[in-house]
Order: structure tokens, then C-alpha cells, then sequence
């Protein structure tokens, strides 16, 4: 298994914390020194830069939550003259103002070596054809990868993300090696190959997944389907985009880039930290980002750090699989429920496809979760007592898991939305 970057990636730990804390104490000066938002709310809290003389020291600076950021929309928070920028990405947006994220030179350089490490963890090599199935738009998980993947040297395919039959066309034509997209798109990817017979021909071998939370219920179905080694990986606009971490391999845990990224798990209630090992928030500062560093952003994330050494020989923290985001999580009936639960009783289930959607609702002050799924034959709706059975067993596995109640749906094959970005299956209509 190749390593990018031994010198970093297997570096000891206490060479790992000493780069952190100089670079911790140059980030924390650079929002200080330039970015008024970060500077009031340290004058506010009684911290000056010069307080951070450990890396636990990193907790007497106040956390920054994305209402924060959104109100310095859009470009209150560059460290940096405009002159020194290079590029400008964007979140979505969609649950209100979008969040831009500045670049300057040296943070695109930054950012090709931390994907050009997470790919080759993930088993990309300069000999690979990559397609590259993101939006080339403001979204970074395109333009992120890219870059990366460039530096290794692999033959990009720069085709965006849609035009879903053409994509398997060139997927065959080109003989594509490396898919990247998200977990939503690459199954909807999948299931056009087989509609178009096209699987047998296609020379796949690796995904590079990522920009949204999946299951390794999912991941299997992927890697069955398709054949091939699928990895994750994870990052989000506020700080660079993807890159942040990504798997190795062995899959067990993101590996982060220690030496860019400072990884705190906090209790999204409390917001105290949690030892090694609690899940709770991940929390993440910036310790090379020039153009915008973030200080202790709270992602919202829910997710793990794992410090057990990974075979792969690595010696970077890992995050374990995101489980949800504390606001994705439903709360029905006082029951706080996670998408990702819901997802991994459903995919794999014999019978049923792993497209579904989740639509809560409220009846007489009472809150009701209806779980929709697709069948895979069309013709098991005139077969009553299957239908009735694989009905009764789907509840009686949701119930399990959940410990609730839900209204199951079953529905006709290829009826339900398929994706090209990000999956949006969750509707709360109360
Ligand atoms: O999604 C960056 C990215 C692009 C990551 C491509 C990986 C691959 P945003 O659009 O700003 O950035 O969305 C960030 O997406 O806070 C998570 O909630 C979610 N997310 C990203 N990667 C993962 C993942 C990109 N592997 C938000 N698992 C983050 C679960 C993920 N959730």
C-alpha cells in the first residue's frame, strides 16, 4: 500500500503535536491579527494569541458555529487582501446564505497534497483513469479532487456531475479505473450501467466517495455491485473542502491531515470536550490555511477520533464513519433517530432496492415516521402474501433497531428520486 507522504503520515506522534502547536499559534495570530470576527469574540473571551502555549490551550478560544459565519457573508472572514486570493468556492446554501470559502495559492497547494494523500490511501496511482462525477461549480468536492488527483498524475476525467447515460458511456469508452461522486450517485450510476447493460464492460476498480453520510451497508452494496475498493472520504467547505480526512484501505476510519487540521470532539450540549474515543461534535481548526482559517468550527458532525494504530502504518488520528449530523437528527416521539440507522436496516434487505425516502409528519399532536422503499420486481405487487411478508419483516427490523413504530411503504421500482449530488431523502413536514 502506497503512502503519499510518509514523512507526515508516519510521523511520530510527538512530531505530528509539535508541528500542530506552531502551526495552532500562527493560525490563531493570522484570525486574530486579520479577521475582525475572531478577534472580537477573543478580546470578548480574554484570550490573546499568546495564551496558546500547549494544544490544550485551544479551548479557552471560543467555538464558531455556521450562523457565525454565514453573518460575514462573503468575505469578512479573509485573512488575506483580495489580491492574494485565487480561487473562490461556495456551499450550497440551500438551508440559507451560502458559505464562501477563499484560497490563496499556497491554500490550493495545500489542498492538492492532502487529496493526493487521501487517494493514495484510497488506491488511486498515477496509472488510474479518474472520472470525476462531481459539479465542477462552486461545490469544492469537484475542483478539490481534481487538484489531487493532477499531482499524483492520473488521467482526470473532468465530467461533472449528470448526463447520467453519457457518463456510462464514457466510463466504458474511456475504460474509467477511479469513480468519484457521492455514495447517492455512484448507486444511481450503477443502476443506469446495469439498465444499459453496460456493467460487464466497465474496468472500475476503485470509488472515491464522500460529500455526504453513507452506511458500510451502503459501501458493501457499492463494492459488490460494481466490483471495486470504495473508500470515503470527508471535508466541508468552511474549512477547505474534501481533504480534510479520507480511508485507507483497510477502511477502518478516516485518517486525518494532522498537520492541516486540528480535530476536537466536543458535547454538542454542553460543548465541553470529550476524551479520546466519546463520540460527540467534531470540532476543527485550520492550521495552514491562509486565505480564511477557521478557529474551533463546530461542523455539526457526529463522529469519533480513533488513536489505535492502523495497519496501513499510518500514525494520524482517524474519525470514524460521520453517523449523522446533529441536526439531521430526527427527534419522533422523544426518539432521536439518524437517517444512517433507518439506511442500515433497509439496504441489503432482499426484495427492496437501496433508494428510499423518509417523510415525517404529525398527526394529532402525535409525530409519524413513514419510511418509503422501492422494490426491485415489479411483479412481487401482485404476489400478496411476499409483499405482506417482506412489509411485516422491514417494520419488525426498523422496530428493532429504532425502537419505534413506522409506517413502511413499499413502491413500484424506479419511482422513488435518484441523485446526481447530494442525496436529500429526509422530509420533516411538521
Ligand atoms: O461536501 C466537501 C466534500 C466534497 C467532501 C467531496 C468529500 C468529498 P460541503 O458541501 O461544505 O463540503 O458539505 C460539508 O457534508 O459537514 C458533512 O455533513 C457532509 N459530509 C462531507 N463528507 C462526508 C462524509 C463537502 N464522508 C458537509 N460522510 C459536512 C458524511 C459528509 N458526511
Amino acid at each position: 500500500m502506497a503512502i503519499w507522504n510518509p514523512d507526515i503520515e508516519c510521523a511520530k506522534r510527538s512530531a505530528i503535536e509539535a508541528m500542530q502547536l506552531e502551526r495552532l499559534k500562527w493560525s490563531v495570530s493570522q484570525a486574530y491579527d486579520h479577521v475582525p470576527m475572531y478577534h472580537d469574540k477573543m478580546v470578548k473571551a480574554g484570550v490573546k494569541p499568546g495564551d496558546i502555549q500547549t494544544l490544550k490551550d485551544l479551548s479557552k478560544i471560543p467555538l464558531t458555529c455556521k450562523t457565525e459565519l454565514r453573518e460575514q457573508y462573503p468575505f469578512k472572514l479573509l485573512a488575506v487582501p483580495m489580491h492574494d486570493v485565487v480561487r473562490i468556492h461556495a456551499s450550497s446554501g440551500t438551508t440559507g446564505q451560502p458559505i464562501t470559502g477563499c484560497y490563496t495559492r499556497r491554500d490550493l497547494d495545500v489542498w492538492s497534497e492532502c487529496i493526493a494523500r487521501i487517494a493514495t490511501a484510497g488506491g488511486v496511482t498515477a496509472d488510474d483513469i479518474a472520472q470525476i462525477s462531481f459539479g465542477y461549480t462552486l461545490f469544492t468536492g469537484a475542483f478539490g479532487l481534481h487538484g489531487g488527483l493532477e499531482k499524483i498524475g492520473c488521467a482526470i476525467i473532468p465530467i461533472s456531475s449528470g448526463n447520467t447515460e453519457r457518463q456510462i458511456h464514457i466510463m466504458r469508452d474511456f475504460g474509467s479505473t477511479v469513480l468519484i461522486a457521492t455514495p447517492s450517485y455512484a448507486l444511481y450510476l450503477c443502476e443506469m450501467a446495469q439498465k444499459m447493460d453496460a456493467l460487464k464492460d466497465i474496468k472500475l476498480r476503485v470509488g472515491l466517495f464522500g460529500a455526504e453520510a453513507s452506511t458500510e451497508e451502503m459501501r458493501t452494496e457499492l463494492e459488490n455491485r460494481f466490483h471495486i475498493l470504495a473508500t470515503e472520504n470527508y471535508g466541508l467547505t468552511e474549512v477547505m473542502g474534501p481533504g480534510v480526512s479520507g480511508e485507507c484501505e483497510c477502511k477502518h476510519g478516516m485518517h486525518i491531515n494532522e498537520d492541516c487540521f486540528l480535530a476536537e470532539i466536543i458535547d454538542p450540549d454542553t460543548e465541553e470536550v470529550l476524551p479520546m474515543g466519546a463520540e460527540g461534535e467534531l470540532v476543527l481548526t485550520t492550521l495552514a490555511k491562509e486565505a480564511q482559517p477557521a478557529i474551533r468550527y463546530r461542523t455539526r458532525d457526529i463522529t469519533r477520533l480513533i488513536e489505535e494504530r492502523c495497519p496501513c502504518g499510518r500514525t494520524s488520528l482517524r474519525m470514524a464513519k460521520i453517523k449523522g449530523r446533529s441536526d439531521d437528527m430526527l427527534i419522533i416521539r422523544g426518539v432521536n433517530v439518524f437517517p444512517s440507522q433507518i439506511e442500515s436496516v433497509l439496504i441489503g434487505q432482499q426484495g427492496i432496492g437501496p433508494h428510499y425516502e423518509i417523510v415525517v409528519t404529525r398527526k394529532d399532536y402525535t409525530d409519524h415516521l413513514q419510511v418509503k422503499v422501492e422494490l426491485v420486481d415489479a411483479a412481487l405487487l401482485d404476489k400478496y402474501s411476499e409483499l405482506e411478508a417482506l412489509h411485516r419483516k422491514i417494520k419488525a427490523d426498523l422496530r428493532t433497531v429504532l425502537q419505534l413504530d413506522v409506517e413502511v411503504t413499499l413502491v413500484s421500482p424506479n419511482t422513488l428520486k435518484r441523485f446526481e449530488g447530494k442525496a436529500k431523502r429526509v422530509s420533516d413536514l411538521r
